[in-house]
């Protein structure tokens, strides 16, 4: 009996585990200047060198992690939700997402010299 429970409480967990892996996505760029889109998973992108832009409103209700790394890039994260992560990373960066108002939260800007087109 007590076998059969360990048994089922195992295989809830890698269930749990597989979903988790299922719904994010890593996004790698390269070191050239290029544009990367986001998948309607919560993804975790890294434009690395280059000046980027970074699509990532498309899909509402999802957190997505941008990393612009080097360069001078542009982070899309308004997409309607509060849960994004904008990192501008070194040089002028452009991020454009949710603020926060009456209190609420925004999303989370993090090294970037613009914020929806007004200098910091
Ligand atoms: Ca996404
Ligand atoms: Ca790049
Ligand atoms: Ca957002
Ligand atoms: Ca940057």
């Amino acid at each position: 009996m007590r076998r059969v429970t360990l048994m089922l409480a195992a295989m809830a967990m890698m269930v749990a585990l597989f979903a988790i892996a299922a719904y994010a996505a890593d996004i790698t760029g390269t070191e050239d200047t290029e544009t990367l889109n986001e998948s309607n998973k919560n993804d975790q992108i890294h434009a690395l060198a280059g000046d980027d832009t970074i699509n990532a409103q498309t899909y509402p209700n999802d957190t997505d992690r941008v990393h612009g790394n080097d360069g001078d890039d542009t982070i899309n994260v308004n997409d309607g939700d509060t849960s994004d992560i904008a990192y501008g990373g070194e040089g002028t960066d452009k991020c454009n997402g949710e603020l926060s108002n009456f209190g609420g939260n925004g999303d989370e800007f993090i090294s970037c010299e613009f914020i929806n087109g007004v200098a910091q």
